[in-house]
């Protein structure tokens, strides 16, 4: 089979975001722009020669063609083999968990997590290192700089792939290993928790549904929940994956998961909702009238870890990025563990977790993981919270209430402002940023402000400092906000406002949270002039 050498140019545009290249679908479809991106990891990365790569993805609308190309450029530069989930399908915690396991030189997956799909939604590749986490900043600067000098890529002429069946095909010199997507990782949950508890529990007649999305997890938790433990059919809907999540927008949160809010707060709702999105490395979690924040999620599993088999000898440590709620801390301060603080990013858990000081890491984007895999992992987190139901017989409700009970409530929310004028957002930004070192000790919206900085972060690991990471102020009676710019977005800025207020007294944990916070969100407006600036009156997304 030919392999050709074609002449490209630097295409604008190529640096990787808070978690690899999200862009338009149609941006990814122009001439050359896919090519040239694969060329410049393998770049990056020191070549593909003789290495094994795995490739899979949530199959948003072009994900089949996307991996026709890398596979064949894959092979054009010398790859010893490829392993591929089944129809390019891999969730990205099973990406990260095939990787590891395999022990691999690491791997892409296509994806643009929790946007919309189709032609005129959202596409991305990201590259996984061999621990199955996403690469470090050190390897994704490494790969943008090569964007900005290619001149050629290779690829193999030759007919697709087929990808339908499992099985060893070779392309050229390569190997070709079509996998089952679900078996190792379904294999790997069966480890972690107890699973004969687990079939107790819905054989007790205990009531539950996942909405997948019309994403990847559809077909993990079919085979997981409905196959292996018993949930009766029907728990799962939305269950088969489709290249345009159904039309829809899965990322799992009260706005884009209504229909499952609706049910869970309906007068025949199940025991325990829970949701998932694109490539299945987020999750909700909904109890009986009751919705868990991530900021919460996270501090509960932690909490309750040791109820866990893989857990039960304790934790090493947790962290969690610095906007979410400092519920966590509360959690760590009583288990005396340490506590780590890093940028948004999953991929600043990997060092931690590479090094054994963090198992549990959780973030308020609806991302909870541990050390089993080098991802946040949406259904993982989904059987946690299954497990520790099951050993501690307590609704939904009845837990988070113990919870705060015993550790206090952070009343968190985020406010997302999409799509505002990149300008208009840096400006805001820049001028929060200008007047930080004075804020200290001023009075906003009736909330004095305690302190003021610009989150950087040195890794205790490899000593690397990731700096310009969020602006935070906190105020003198326990709020916190947090205002940065998502990395996630393909269309103007999107504005992140964070908001939090601690809460100990035992008579106020009950309250709305929108209430709870109306004081944070007032400063914070009049911090920053956002409504002024923007000219929006309210979020776009409130989770
Ligand atoms: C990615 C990252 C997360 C981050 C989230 C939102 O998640 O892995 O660490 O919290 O984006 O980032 P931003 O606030 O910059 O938009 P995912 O699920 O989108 O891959």
């Amino acid at each position: 089979m030919d392999i050709l050498t074609i002449e490209t140019s630097p295409i604008d545009g190529q640096k990787p975001g808070t978690s690899g290249l999200r862009k338009k679908t149609r941006t990814f479809m122009e001439p050359h722009f896919l090519e040239n991106f694969v060329q410049s990891i393998w770049t990056g990365i020191g070549g593909v020669t003789g290495k094994t790569l795995v490739l899979g993805g949530d199959g948003r609308y072009f994900s089949d063609r996307a991996a026709q190309v890398i596979l064949r450029m894959a092979a054009a530069s010398g790859a010893a083999k490829v392993i591929v989930g089944q129809n390019a399908l891999l969730s990205t915690p099973a990406a990260s968990n095939l990787i590891r396991k395999r022990k691999t030189d690491g791997g892409i997956i296509l994806s643009a997590s929790h946007n919309p799909g189709g032609p005129d939604g959202d596409f991305g590749v990201k590259f996984n290192t061999p621990n199955g986490g996403p690469a470090a900043e050190g390897v994704t600067s490494k790969i943008h700089e090569a964007t900005k000098e290619i001149s050629t890529y290779r690829i193999m002429e030759a007919q697709d792939v087929d990808l339908s069946t499992p099985g060893t095909q070779s392309l050229g010199r390569t190997e070709i290993e079509i996998v089952d997507p679900v078996e190792d990782y379904a294999e790997l949950m069966s480890q972690i928790f107890d699973f004969d508890k687990l079939r107790a529990l819905f054989a007790g007649g205990f009531t539950m549904r996942f909405d997948a999305m019309h994403a990847v997890t559809g077909p993990y938790a079919h085979a997981i929940l409905e196959g292996m433990l018993g949930a009766p059919v029907g728990t799962v809907v939305n269950g088969t994956p489709s290249p345009d999540f159904g039309g829809g927008h899965p990322d799992p949160n009260p706005i884009w998961a209504k229909t499952l809010m609706d049910e869970m707060h309906g007068s025949d709702a199940p025991d325990f909702g829970a949701a998932s999105d694109g490539d299945g490395d987020r999750n909700m979690i909904v109890g009986r009238n009751c919705y868990v924040t991530p900021s919460d999620s996270v501090a509960v599993l932690a909490a309750n870890a040791t109820l866990v088999p893989r857990y039960s000898e304790g934790l090493a440590g947790v962290a969690r990025s610095m906007p979410t709620s400092r519920a966590l801390d509360r959690v760590a301060l009583r288990l005396d563990c340490d506590c780590y603080e890093t940028p948004t990013g999953w991929k600043f858990f990997g060092n931690l977790l590479d090094a054994g000081r963090a198992t549990l890491c959780g973030e308020e984007s609806a991302g909870t993981g541990s050390d089993h895999v080098r991802e946040k992992d949406g259904l993982w987190a989904v059987l946690f919270w299954l497990n520790i139901l099951a050993e501690r017989e307590v609704s939904v409700a009845d837990l988070m209430a113990d919870h705060w009970r015993t550790y206090g409530r952070n009343y968190y929310s985020r406010h997302d402002y999409e799509e505002v004028d990149a300008d208009v957002a840096n400006a805001l930004v820049d001028d929060l940023r200008g007047k930080l070192a004075d804020l200290p000790g001023q009075t906003f919206a009736g909330q004095t402000i305690e302190a003021a900085d610009e989150f950087a972060y040195d890794d205790p690991i490899d000593g690397s400092r990731a700096e310009a990471q969020g602006l935070r102020v906190t105020t003198t009676d326990g709020g916190r906000i947090v205002v940065r710019l998502s990395g996630t977005g393909t269309e103007g800025a999107t504005i992140r406002v964070y908001l939090e207020k601690a809460e100990t007294d035992p008579e106020k944990l009950d309250r709305d949270p929108q209430e709870a916070l109306s004081d944070i969100v007032a400063c914070a407006d009049a911090l920053t002039g956002l409504s002024e600036r923007t000219g929006r009156k309210k979020p776009d997304v409130i989770t």
